[in-house]
């Protein structure tokens, strides 16, 4: 691997626009955290730079629903999320907004810098205008039918449903958010950043120069969007909030907030160190790594990187580790739905316990596919590795060494094998030290690779061989014949203490900060530090060294905690930050008298077959075995089940419905369907098998 002089590493800048939960922390925070801290142990220079995402429709849309100003807005929720990285921990050199006013110029001047050499296209296009408002209706301004999907609130921008990125004119009946009307079409003169012809460019950079070292979701998701070809994308905004363009033609145009926002990171770097922050940003042997969540890939893979190129003299991401999503017991977090684990709410309810948190969301890390967070599995993994392995390791440790040493470093002299005990202890020594100094590279290996679930694991196989070693070895036996050994065995095992408390630094810098003090070791840090260098154990605490008092790392996590967070979590489900998402529940239909009902047949039926339809993506063409015929239902379903799922499945359908055409097909009936509310699709079913053709009533 090339080796660099320093680092710059970022964290996508979130949106000033809520508070911060468990998804964001394990997506872009969290691993950047663990690679910065690594870095800094092992001596690298290093900027870890964060901040505030203050500009775009995420904020003005926030604003007015809160009834605030965007500036009130912003200055709420950067305060509120200031801290809570702060209180949990996360290690920036800066958290900064874009909104100050380095940023403003940094912006600028990269905006002008790119215009100077003539790149941007300006023109004049017809757009969505909200005449009740008096506004152009950009982005998220506009919803309407999803041309793709049918999903009737696709943004102007993105079906949040099928993900197919969308522009306002694709919509169908679109309509503004802000007054609910349908908008006109009006002209309007914006600036384009030609990303078709940098193509080429991106082909040989990404395409053949990152094939081997991006993550296969990262350069995959480039790869097909390349592949599709690109297109100049306008990176002006008809909005009273944001950076102004700064042209004398421009007035009330400001930049995109995409165009804004990842230049914010060199703006925070350039607030961190004035005077030298070029070298962060400019120097070849600068590695820049972007840590991001997976909706973000594009911009920082094709379109920032395009910018710095267009820019000049700026150099290009080296890496960027993108995680995919992180669920929550099963469902896709969502902040309008209030389906989350808040980190400030964590932060209280469970105080003392960061490194619990770290340690669950980082042994699930999304690396490289969705991953879920349930609080059963986060009760299991404290409970029975975190308590269990590595606290029970180190406290064993530290209680025997008081226990037969009065908590004073016995001899590390080696140990003759004289006796067969002796032996085996050396043998066992041995194979330890061997498996240990295999972790050590493994993790490092790990780390150096952005794999942090895997080196997370093989910092605990310390603990793990740690444990098996003090179970073979039974110090506690030979204290009545052969002190000599009990004293080389707790040496040793303190030793592998003091490695597990720099091992564990980048993971669990609390329980690291313990163990040191334990260790009574905070003037040994620094020659600890070889560890790092070295890749294997190193010595860590002499002989002789008074240790301080034991203290227990972590505690278990009691049925009574759990219940209460899942409680939290049912209890603020219906609470629904977001107003347009209220009321998820439909609204009741008109009453209906018995005979209507009575006149549908309704049957449980089984599916023999399933198949997709050509030339559609939402419809199943479906075999249904009734009772009373075998028939051909279509069914909207193909979004939510594949047909291998849907096969052999018992369904519930109206069997008297008349049979209706659809893509030349005749569909002879209506499967049931529950739809959650997101949207999701369940298929209704008797609680147990019943034979095809039994009646529903
Ligand atoms: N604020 C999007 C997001 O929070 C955006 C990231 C900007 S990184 C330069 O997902
Ligand atoms: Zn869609």
């Amino acid at each position: 691997m090339k080796k660099f002089k320093r680092y710059t590493i970022t964290s996508a800048l979130p949106y000033a626009n809520g508070p911060l939960h468990i998804g964001h922390i394990a997506g872009a925070y969290l691993p950047a955290d663990t690679y910065v801290r690594f870095l800094r142990l092992r001596g690298e220079d290093v900027v870890f730079v964060c901040g505030s995402d203050e500009h775009g429709v995420a904020i003005t849309i926030g604003a007015k629903k809160e009834g605030m100003t965007p500036r009130q807005f912003v200055d709420k929720y950067h305060a509120v999320m200031k801290k809570a990285f702060e209180d949990f921990g996360i290690s920036f050199d800066i958290y900064s907004r874009t909104s100050n006013e380095v940023h403003y110029k940094t912006a600028q001047d990269f905006f002008t810098k790119i215009d100077q050499q003539k790149l941007f296209i300006e023109e004049t296009s017809d757009q969505y205008f909200d005449e009740q408002e008096g506004i152009f209706l950009a982005d998220r301004y506009i919803v309407g039918t999803c041309p793709n999907c049918g999903n009737p609130n696709a943004y102007g921008d993105q079906c949040e449903k099928c993900g197919t990125s969308l522009s306002p004119k694709q919509l169908i009946k679109p309509r503004s958010t802000v007054s609910g009307k349908e908008p006109v079409l009006r002209p309007t003169k914006h600036w384009y950043f030609p990303l078709d012809k940098f193509e080429g460019w991106l082909k040989e950079w990404l395409i053949e120069g990152h094939k081997d070292d991006w993550k296969t979701n990262v350069y995959g998701q480039c790869k097909s969007w390349i592949d599709q070809g690109l297109q100049p994308r306008s990176i002006t905004r008809d909005l009273d909030w944001g950076i102004p363009v700064p042209l004398p033609d421009a007035k009330g145009k400001v930049l995109y907030v995409w165009f804004d926002a990842p230049i914010g990171y060199i703006s925070a770097t350039k607030e961190l160190r004035p005077n030298d922050w070029e070298k962060y940003w400019k120097d070849p042997e600068t590695r820049l790594i972007h840590f991001i969540g997976k909706d973000n890939i594009v911009f920082h893979c094709i379109i920032f990187p395009s910018m710095l190129k267009a820019a000049g003299d700026f150099i290009l991401p080296d890496n960027v580790p993108a995680n995919e999503f992180l669920n929550l017991e099963g469902e896709k977090l969502s902040t309008s739905r209030n389906h989350a684990v808040w980190l400030h709410e964590y932060l209280q309810d469970l105080p003392g316990r960061r490194d619990e948190l770290r340690y669950v969301l980082n042994s699930i890390s999304p690396e490289t596919k969705d991953a879920d967070f349930t609080w059963k599995d986060y009760q299991q993994k404290v409970n029975s590795e975190l308590v269990a392995i590595l606290g029970n390791f180190i406290n064993r440790v530290m209680v025997l060494t008081w226990k037969y040493f009065d908590g004073k470093v016995p001899s590390e002299k080696e140990l003759p094998g004289t006796t067969e005990k002796r032996k085996r202890i050396l043998d066992l020594y041995n194979k330890a030290h061997e498996e240990m100094n295999r972790s050590v590279k493994s993790m490092v290996n790990a780390l150096d690779n952005f794999r942090f679930r895997e080196a997370q694991f093989e910092m605990m196989n310390l603990a793990r061989t740690g444990n098996k070693f003090l179970a073979d070895t039974e110090p506690w036996k030979l204290a009545k014949e052969d002190m000599e050994a009990v004293g080389s065995i707790l040496n040793y095992v303190l030793t592998i203490v003091g490695n597990i408390g720099v091992a564990c630094a980048p993971f669990l810098p609390d329980a690291s900060a313990s163990i040191i003090k334990q260790l009574n070791g905070l003037s040994l840090v620094d020659g600890w530090k070889l560890f790092w260098k070295k890749e294997e154990l190193v010595p860590t605490v002499p002989e002789n060294h008074q240790l301080n008092q034991p203290e227990l790392l972590f505690r278990n996590v009691e049925d009574a905690e759990l219940e209460k967070q899942l409680e939290r979590l049912k209890k603020d489900k219906p609470k629904a930050v977001n107003p347009e998402t209220t009321s998820t529940v439909k609204p009741l239909k008109p009453e209906i008298v018995y005979d209507d009902f009575g006149k549908l047949d309704i049957r449980v039926g089984t599916v023999l077959a399933a198949e997709k339809m050509e030339k559609s993506n939402k419809l199943l063409k479906l075999t249904v075995d009734t009772g009373l015929d075998k028939r051909t239902i279509l069914s909207g379903i193909a979004q939510h089940f594949s047909p291998e799922e849907i096969t052999g499945k018992q369904v519930t359908l109206i069997a008297n419905l008349a049979p209706r055409k659809m893509m030349g097909i005749e569909s002879q009936g209506m499967i049931l369907m529950a739809e959650d509310a997101d949207g999701k699709l369940k298929l209704l079913q008797p609680s147990d098998v019943v034979s095809p053709g039994s009646t529903v009533s």
